[in-house]
Formats: C-alpha cells, sequence, structure tokens
C-alpha cells in the first residue's frame, strides 16, 4: 500500500529481480506442490539454518499446530496461554481438545511455569506454551513439570524464529515446536510454517499427516489433512534466508533506537529482554503503559498515534480467554489471569520491520513523548 501510514508491520522482501530465476525454475519443472524440489531443498536448508535436526513444512502455522496435536495423538486437557494470537488455542478446539488458561510471568508475559501444576487434572495430556514475541519460556521448568507428571510438551513457537538458548535453538525444547512464517514475521514465506520434531519416525508421521495420510496411490493408513507448502513459497523461503540475518541485525538496531528514545519516559516500560543466555529476534517491539504515571491510557494512545497514521497494535488484547468460544470456561475467568489481565490492558506493539526508518521511528517515539 503506497500511503504514508506507518503499521506494526510490513513485510521484508528479498528484491524482486532475484526471485525471477526461481520463478523460471518452477515454470521449467511444471512441479508446483507435492513435495516438489525446491520443497526437499528448502526443508534442508531451512533445517541447518535454525540448527534443527528434523522439521516439516507448513503451508500455515495454524495448520501445523493442529497437525502437531494430531501427530502426538494429544486429547482431554491442554494447559495453554491466553496471551496469545487465537489460533493458538483455536488448534486445541480444532482437535477437540479442552485448553486450560493458565496465567502468564510478569517480566515476559510466558505461560507461568510456577502456576502450571495447580492447573493438572488426570485429563491434562500436555502443556502448549508460547514463546510470546520471541522471548524463550522458562523452558527447563515446563519440561521439569512435563517430565514429572508425564505430559507433552508442544511449543507455539511463531515469533520465536532463528531464537537461540544457551546457543541453541530454542526449537530444540519440548516434543515439537511449531513455526509460522506468515507476512507478519520476522521470516516469510508469504504464508508458511513449520513443525521441528525430535527424531525421524515423527517427522514421517507428520510428513503423512500434512498429506491425506498418504502412503502410496493405493494406501490411505488415517484422516490426514493438506497442508502441504506449495513451491513458490518454498522457493521465496530459499532466496529469503539469505536476507534473514540482516533483516534481524536492522530489527536489533531499531529495538535500540526506540529504548535509547523512550528510556525515561515516566509509565512506559519495555519487556526483559537482555538474557544474556539469549539470541534474540527482536520481532515485536512492544511497550506497557501504565495510566496512572503516563497520563493517559493505552487505548488513548493508541488512538492518538493513529491520528499521526501510525497503527501500532494491541497484541494480545482481548486475551483469548475473553473470546466469546472460551470465555464460559471456569479457567477463562479473570480472577484466575490476573497478570495476564492486567497486561493485556496495558501493551501496544511498536512498529518494527527492517526497512522503518530513523526518521519515522523518531517520530513515533516524539508522539509517545508529547501525547
Ligand atoms: N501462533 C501465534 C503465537 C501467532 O502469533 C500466530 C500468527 C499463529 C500461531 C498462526 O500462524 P499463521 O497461521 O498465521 O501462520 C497477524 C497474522 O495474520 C498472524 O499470522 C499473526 N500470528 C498475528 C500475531 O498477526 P493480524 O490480523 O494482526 O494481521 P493484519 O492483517 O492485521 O496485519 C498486521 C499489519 O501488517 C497490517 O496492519 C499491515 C501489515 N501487513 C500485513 C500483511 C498481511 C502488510 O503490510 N502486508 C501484509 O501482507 O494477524
Amino acid at each position: 500500500m503506497s500511503d504514508n501510514k506507518i503499521y506494526v508491520t510490513q513485510p521484508a522482501m528479498p528484491p524482486l529481480e532475484e526471485f525471477i530465476p526461481y520463478l523460471e525454475q518452477i515454470w521449467n519443472n511444471k512441479w508446483l506442490t507435492n513435495n516438489g524440489p525446491f520443497h526437499q531443498q528448502f526443508e534442508k536448508e531451512l533445517a541447518d539454518y535454525l540448527g534443527v535436526k528434523y522439521l516439516s513444512l507448513f503451508s500455515n502455522g495454524t495448520l501445523a499446530l493442529i497437525t502437531a496435536l494430531q501427530a502426538l495423538r494429544i486429547t482431554g486437557e491442554v494447559i495453554t496461554t491466553p496471551f496469545s494470537f487465537v489460533a493458538t488455542t483455536h488448534s486445541l478446539w480444532w482437535n477437540n481438545i479442552k485448553p486450560v488458561f493458565v496465567d502468564i510471568e510478569e517480566n515476559c508475559y510466558n505461560l507461568d511455569p510456577a502456576k502450571i501444576e495447580a492447573a493438572i487434572t488426570p485429563q491434562t495430556t500436555a502443556i502448549m506454551p508460547v514463546h510470546v514475541y520471541g522471548n524463550p519460556c522458562n523452558v527447563e521448568e515446563i519440561q521439569r513439570i512435563a517430565d514429572v507428571y508425564g505430559l507433552r510438551v508442544i511449543y507455539d513457537a511463531a515469533h520465536a524464529f532463528g531464537v537461540k538458548k544457551g546457543g541453541q535453538s530454542v526449537l530444540n525444547w519440548g516434543d515439537l515446536s511449531i513455526l509460522s512464517f506468515h507476512a507478519t514475521k520476522v521470516y516469510n514465506t508469504i504464508e508458511g510454517g513449520a513443525i521441528v520434531c525430535q527424531d525421524e519416525k515423527t517427522k514421517q508421521r507428520i510428513d503423512l499427516l500434512k498429506n491425506f495420510g498418504f502412503r502410496n496411490e493405493v494406501t490411505v493408513i488415517e484422516p490426514g489433512i493438506n497442508a502441504k507448502m506449495n513451491e513458490l513459497q518454498a522457493a521465496y523461503g530459499s532466496l529469503q534466508l539469505k536476507y534473514v540475518d540482516g533483516y534481524i541485525v536492522k530489527r536489533k538496531e531499531i529495538t535500540s533506537l526506540y529504548k535509547e528514545l523512550l528510556t525515561g519516559v515516566a509509565g512506559i516500560s519495555f519487556i526483559e529482554d537482555s538474557r544474556s543466555d539469549v539470541e534474540y529476534n527482536y520481532a515485536y517491539f512492544p511497550i506497557r503503559v501504565n495510566t496512572a504515571e503516563y497520563g493517559i491510557s493505552r487505548d488513548d494512545l493508541y488512538l492518538k498515534m493513529q491520528e499521526h497514521d501510525i497503527f501500532g497494535r494491541r497484541y494480545f488484547y482481548p486475551l483469548i480467554s475473553d473470546f466469546p468460544t472460551y470465555k464460559g470456561m471456569p479457567s477463562a475467568k479473570a480472577d484466575n489471569l490476573p497478570v495476564a489481565t492486567q497486561v493485556a490492558k496495558e501493551i501496544i506493539c511498536l512498529p518494527i520491520y527492517p526497512h522503518l526508518e530513523e526518521s519515522e521511528i523518531r517520530k513515533i517515539c516524539d508522539i509517545i513523548r508529547n501525547k
């Protein structure tokens, strides 16, 4: 869109002329989907890039989540967070699984491990935490609890592309991790996603499930779905890998500038993102607005910015637990989720994408400073 509006994000795209040879190859191959040559090549390249052993490409992150639950045959109840995009919990709903909401941590907005055990019942089969904004969850403690109670762990890592912890991909924690390569993400394949798993047998099962459960022309093992990534997405993804490190460097610079310009503004605070053992991807730049100290509310700031054509987003307000599908559940009550309820009232994500200009960042910060 060629207007002067600044949105919360804008996709980072490779130079068009560099994509043309990829398109020519697809046109020559006449192979558009169903595990084509680009799919095969990209799946390997991506696993190498991310530092994971087994990865299966998907047409989007939501289908990856839905399929991940099928792959591990999850049933009953799953403990999850209300502070996420609705796709997290919708994936449970689509599998006839009951989400049980647990509150989040104050410093990073991820599922609070200290509150998980109280929510476990005989029906609980898994935990589905989210690395919100790409900040790693307390993976050690979540795994400890899962081991004690015999639960599976499926990470919604839609925001965590390229994030490392202790020098290792954060995607190697848990039984499965799910990525999203949607246009709005740090790394995009237009739409797209993946499941990262820890062994070959699980990858085979996932590959089967994302392709209707087809073993071969005459053998259908089980009712799978169609969630395959196509050749255009895979080719584009392959080209994007050459640029993604640069995208993350730019995001880091933008984050630093925002912090420099907003530090000291009364009532505005940032998320904790300076743990020395973590390599971040700077996927989002959320700020929290304390109405009493700042003088106006988060919603007033949100509208004020819009008067200046700045379109921040209140990710994740409303909480998933406040949507009609989930609201009636006992775990969805606000008094069960005090931290998430407060954060959802105060959070706003500022625009961040690699080609956001310094003058635009300064303009955004001036608006916030001067309200
Ligand atoms: N789990 C988590 C934790 C997630 O955050 C998500 C997705 C998923 C699972 C599911 O993964 P996918 O199935 O999507 O792969 C966006 C995205 O659609 C969604 O992918 C994302 N999370 C969520 C956090 O944000 P909206 O409704 O806010 O997107 P939209 O269309 O309003 O876009 C935001 C801004 O981006 C627009 O104001 C303008 C800009 N934009 C957007 C698109 C699509 C562009 O400039 N160009 C574009 O092509 O949900």
